[in-house]
């Protein structure tokens, strides 16, 4: 019987390059919440999608030589694209909205123009501050050291006629909403965003809502010069998608509002004021929750694809398997803060969590019901008063699990059935099976202590399906619980696997890692792959390369360029009667005597440009393969002057 609905979002990512692990976080965290609520029996709304409009994916595309549609298509369906991504790490999404889809695309201009008919949107001028990577408009007065207060990035100065909505005008609802309520989570980032965008100087700004300098978004269709804001176009994605303002979908009245909104701290603010407001505009229903999650940072700082300092969740999930990393996502981090990621850390959760604590468990009962009754546990009944801690904290864990897992507290949710592991570990030194099977007249006691093991291991596995689905049916299989032994009823009580269980005994679930050996592969591994993400270069025609001049070039001279620790410069016979000076980045790849009288392959129709005050008329080629750099060094029977073609 379902125990009502439920529905759940992540952010909708933007496809301007490949997620990293820090967008399998949250998404992983939504599957594992979405997984609870069916497994409690409430049916479920789980939605993810992409953000594809927006002047940084115009950017994106151009630099690729693409139309943005195209670019977009690339990363979200390509191969290991954001699909790829999903159905690698298990995301059991039921489904998936692209604000570039038609149906949303016609909501977006419908929502528009009721925002603009009832007065909430109107035509004005703004000047102030635009991040280009953030999407986001700021006034002077929001910049934090003059740069963007969200990615500290750069802002350049932005004027123009725009649509505006007026969010003032509910600055006070919203105010009551984040004070009054827990509509935001944690609690803690209720004060940060009254305090700086509702109490601030000046009050809650209308939000400028249309843009003119760019066309990949949507068109505004009243007035086509426009395009609507992104964050105004991706936030009614968690409604479209239920078929508001079309006919795509038509389950709004069963899952509207949410129940929850997973998003990361960084975009809380556009969560919890402006969508709130938005949708009082409208006169809609508000989510129930919107809650902030920490990000994963490395060394301190934020991973983001901007620093290039991120981890790719296919090296990951593909060495230590995905529910290894899933879990290891909720376990290791508290999901209201930040966590700092590191491939030890990630080593070490598998290795003492998984391999030792769960895996070992599971692996030592069904191995002794093999060995000590060939596999069939015969009826038990031998009860001591030692079985009393275990029964009673296996019994009951599920209440405890559940109160965690309600709060989004994955990270003590996962501690909770972690500590019935370990007592059960215990349980078996305790016990001392091994003893108990060398006399015969103990065999009942023997019975009871595996059973008591079985059972836990059973009650443990189904609080874990959320986290590890794929995982928990080998351990369902090698214990021989039943379908009706899996079930979210089934772990309320103790005692429910059936008596006279067969087990089956299989490989470890969780082999042991060596540590110091996959660190080094891991490494290796993430160098190589950050080497092969090269830009995308848009390809060029064979009249664009023809333009290009490529000669050959004897050096006469080469010396180093004072001041400067990169600079070489060469004086060069081209061919042409002239001697040709060029400047080169490669002092600390050559010492300047052992170039003199080599043949190098040179640029030669570049235009002139000055470095360190000298001029440089070309550019001397060279081959690069990560650190290193060597000059392409041609036959010195060349000529000087003969041309590449
Ligand atoms: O903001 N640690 O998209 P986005 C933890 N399109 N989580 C991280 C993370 C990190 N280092 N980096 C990213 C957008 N995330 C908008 C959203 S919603 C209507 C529009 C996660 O591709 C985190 O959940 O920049 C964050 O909020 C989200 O990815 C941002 O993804």
């Amino acid at each position: 019987m379902s125990k009502g609905t439920y529905y759940i979002t992540t952010p909708i990512y933007y496809p301007s390059d490949k997620l990293h692990i820090g967008h399998a976080y949250c998404t992983v965290a939504t599957d594992a919440m979405a997984r609870y609520k069916r497994l409690t029996g409430c049916e479920v709304m789980f939605l993810t999608g992409t953000d594809e409009h927006g002047q940084k994916i115009e950017d994106k595309a151009k630099a690729a030589g693409v139309s943005p549609q195209q670019f977009v298509d690339n990363i979200v369906k390509g191969e290991r694209g954001i699909l790829d991504l999903w159905k690698l790490m298990n995301i059991s999404n039921d489904r998936f909205i692209r604000t570039t889809d038609d149906y949303h695309v016609k909501s977006i201009q419908r929502i528009f123009r009721r925002m603009y008919e009832n007065g909430d949107i109107y035509k004005g001028k703004y000047v102030g501050k635009y991040c280009k990577p953030c999407e986001s408009f700021w006034t002077e007065s929001q910049l934090v050291d003059g740069k963007c207060p969200d990615c500290g990035g750069e802002v350049q100065d932005a004027e123009e006629e725009a649509y505006f909505f007026r969010a003032s005008k509910y600055a006070q609802r919203v105010r009551k909403l984040l004070t009054e309520t827990d509509f935001l989570q944690p609690a803690s980032r209720v004060n940060e965003m009254v305090n700086n965008f509702i109490d601030c100087e000046g009050g809650l700004q209308d939000l400028c809502v249309s843009r003119t300098s760019f066309k990949w978004g949507v068109p505004v269709d009243f007035d086509e010069k426009h395009v609507v804001y992104v964050w105004l176009d991706a936030l009614f994605n968690y409604m479209t998608a239920l078929g508001f303002e079309n006919d795509r979908y038509d389950d709004l009245d069963k899952f509207w509002p949410a129940d929850v909104h997973f998003v990361g701290k960084e975009i809380v603010r556009f969560h919890a004021i402006y969508w709130p407001a938005f949708l009082m505009s409208l006169d809609l229903p508000l989510p129930k929750h919107v809650y902030g999650h920490g990000w994963l940072v490395m060394d301190g700082g934020k991973m983001s694809k901007s620093k290039g300092n991120v981890v790719d969740p296919y090296i990951l999930a593909e060495r230590f398997g995905v529910d290894a990393l899933r879990f290891f996502l909720l376990r290791t981090f508290p999901f209201g803060s930040d966590g700092n990621f590191s491939n030890e850390l990630l080593i070490n959760t598998i290795n003492v969590d998984l391999a030792n604590d769960l895996g070992n468990l599971v692996s030592r009962s069904a191995a002794m019901v093999e060995k000590y009754f060939g596999g069939t546990l015969p009826k038990t009944g031998v009860s001591e008063d030692i079985d009393g801690e275990l029964v009673s904290m296996a019994g009951t864990l599920r209440g405890r699990y559940e109160a965690q897992m309600e709060k989004f507290q994955f990270q003590n949710a996962l501690e909770e059935v972690f500590k019935v592991i370990a007592r059960a570990n215990k349980y078996i030194d305790e016990t001392g099976p091994w003893i108990l099977a060398k006399d015969e007249s103990r065999k009942g006691r023997l019975a009871t202590v595996l059973y008591n093991l079985l059972e836990t291991v059973r009650i443990c596995a189904v609080l874990l399906t959320p986290f590890m689905p794929d995982s928990v049916e080998k351990i369902f299989t090698q214990i021989g619980a039943s379908e009706d032994e899996q079930t979210w009823d089934s772990a309320e009580t103790f005692g429910v696997l059936h008596d006279g269980v067969t087990v089956c005994k299989g490989d470890a679930i969780f082999p042991r890692i060596d540590a110091k050996k996959e660190l080094e592969e891991l490494d290796r591994l993430q160098e190589a792959a950050k080497a092969a993400v090269k830009p995308a270069i848009p390809p060029v025609t064979i009249e664009e390369f023809a333009k290009v001049k490529l000669q050959a070039c004897k050096v006469i001279s080469c010396e180093n360029v004072p001041k400067s620790d990169k600079l070489l410069k060469f004086t060069l016979d081209d061919g042409s009667g002239r001697e040709r000076q060029i400047l080169s980045g490669i002092a600390k790849y050559y010492k300047p005597g052992e170039l003199v009288g080599k043949t190098v392959l040179a640029c030669t129709n570049l235009p002139p440009r000055k470095m360190m005050g000298q001029e440089s008329c070309g550019m001397i080629i060279s081959a690069v393969s990560g650190d290193d750099l060597k000059l392409v060094i041609l036959d010195d029977g060349i000529p000087a002057g003969a041309e590449l073609c």
